[in-house]
């Protein structure tokens, strides 16, 4: 058996492990990997995705298949989470189960991270490689430096196959070719089996000469002088020097056995964002309450049609999740979009009709469903500053979307006001 197959063994064996650890959870049928324990403060308020495609519902091992999306900055970004100025996407998955062989943002390679807009949209693909065979719940993800990792919504993505027959061949730039899945591993053991018998050496030198719980009582008592015998001095200095020698020597050898290298994250990627679409309807929040008992969102609406054609609301998301009407369901729900995340006949208003050219109107609307507890939303009440933001969707007659943020403060209400 050589390295190859070493190191392919172990990682069937690790998953192997993992999945009888975590075999109880799946159990249930929606379960996924502790997303909604995100703040909701961060998932409605920082990054608004949306168009989430997990392109692919099964893919064979070494074959390839795409997640991809777009996502809208919230305008309401909160005070408290950094802003946006190097961040990196990512896709938030159970272990490696795919290998992220490109992400592009707008068209712009996104290998380095760098910064983004407050207030604009992105579109984005990742190129995926199927690796490791399973059920995966998968989420396109936004890192945010200093701020942590924002998780987009979870859909499900089946690998079939043998993790056995993977590999994943790369070209260098300077014209080698390497699978990348086992290249260097035994190197990598090796080192680790190295320092691990080091530290085993330096802890046992101290723990058979004399007990660390004995040296505690003296040095409590008698101060450290006492305690410092030469041949303490004498292993210290020895392994001191030799730790140094092998660092450097380790060094310098990788450097002579590859010269030439391209450090990761040197640069920065400057994508730019999506141009600005003209929208001709105005929309602004002027009360927003969450009806605890009733697990329904209800805001008023004050919008303004400055357009030449009449427009029609049909979907509120927020999260990655989505509240739709008739028409949000007719004209934006794609089928494939995964159910949970879905309130079908989430959204009502007081007034259905369409918002005539010229018009201004004043709508009651209410995004209901139990999500709000399921998906943890509902936490918000709890945030010293008690605020929602999302995307609120529209359609022209000629079909056209319309996407406009929407944000206020939420005031909780435990009975049903007269809206
Ligand atoms: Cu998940």
């Amino acid at each position: 058996m050589n390295a190859k197959n070493v190191f392919k063994q172990c990682v069937l064996g690790l998953c192997g492990m993992a999945t009888l650890a975590f075999s109880p959870a799946f159990t249930t049928p929606v379960l996924a990997h502790g997303e909604r324990s995100q703040e909701p403060f961060l998932r409605m308020r920082t990054v608004n995705w949306y168009d989430t495609k997990w392109v692919g519902k099964s893919t064979p091992v070494n074959e390839i298949t795409y997640l991809k999306g777009s996502f809208h900055l919230s305008e309401d970004w909160p005070r408290a989470v950094v802003k946006p100025h190097r961040t990196f996407l990512n896709v938030g998955s159970p272990s490696s189960v795919f290998v992220r062989l490109s992400s592009k943002m707008n068209g712009t390679p996104m290998f380095n991270s760098g910064p983004l807009e407050i207030g604009r949209d992105y579109d984005y693909e990742v190129t995926l490689k199927a690796r490791l065979p399973g059920h995966h719940h998968i989420h396109p993800m936004l890192a945010i430096k200093e701020a942590g990792p924002v998780a987009g919504p979870g859909g499900w993505m089946d690998i079939t196959g043998s993790y056995a027959s993977f590999t994943n061949p790369v070209k260098t730039l300077t014209g080698e070719t390497f699978d990348s899945e086992t290249m260097g591993s035994m190197t990598g053991i090796m080192w680790h089996a190295f320092w691990v018998a080091l530290a085993i050496f330096w802890i046992g030198f101290f723990w058979i000469r004399p007990m660390y719980l004995i040296r505690a009582r003296v040095l409590a008592a008698y101060g450290d002088e006492i305690l410092l015998d030469p041949i303490d001095r004498k292993v210290g200095t020895v392994v001191l020097i030799f730790t140094l020698v092998v660092v450097t020597v380790g060094y310098l050898a990788a450097d002579a056995k590859h010269p030439i290298s391209v450090p990761l994250q040197a640069g920065e990627t400057k994508v730019k964002p999506l141009p600005i679409k003209p929208n001709p309807l105005v929309v602004e929040v002027t009360h927003a309450e969450y009806d605890v008992p009733g697990r329904a969102l209800r805001m008023v609406l004050h919008a303004t049609n400055n357009g030449t054609q009449p427009v029609s609301i049909g979907e509120f998301t927020t999260a990655g999740i989505r509240f739709l009407n008739k028409v949000g369901q007719t004209r934006n729900l794609d089928p494939e979009y995964p159910a949970e995340l879905v309130a079908q006949a989430g959204l009502t208003m007081d007034n259905e009709a369409a918002i005539q050219p010229g018009q201004t109107v004043d709508i009651k609307i209410e995004s209901k469903d139990v999500l709000w507890e399921v998906q943890r939303l509902v936490d918000i009440l709890h945030d010293p500053d008690q605020r929602f933001a999302g995307l609120l969707m529209s359609f022209t007659d000629s079909g056209e979307r319309l996407i406009n943020h929407i944000s206020a403060p939420v005031l909780p209400v435990f009975t049903r006001l007269g809206m």
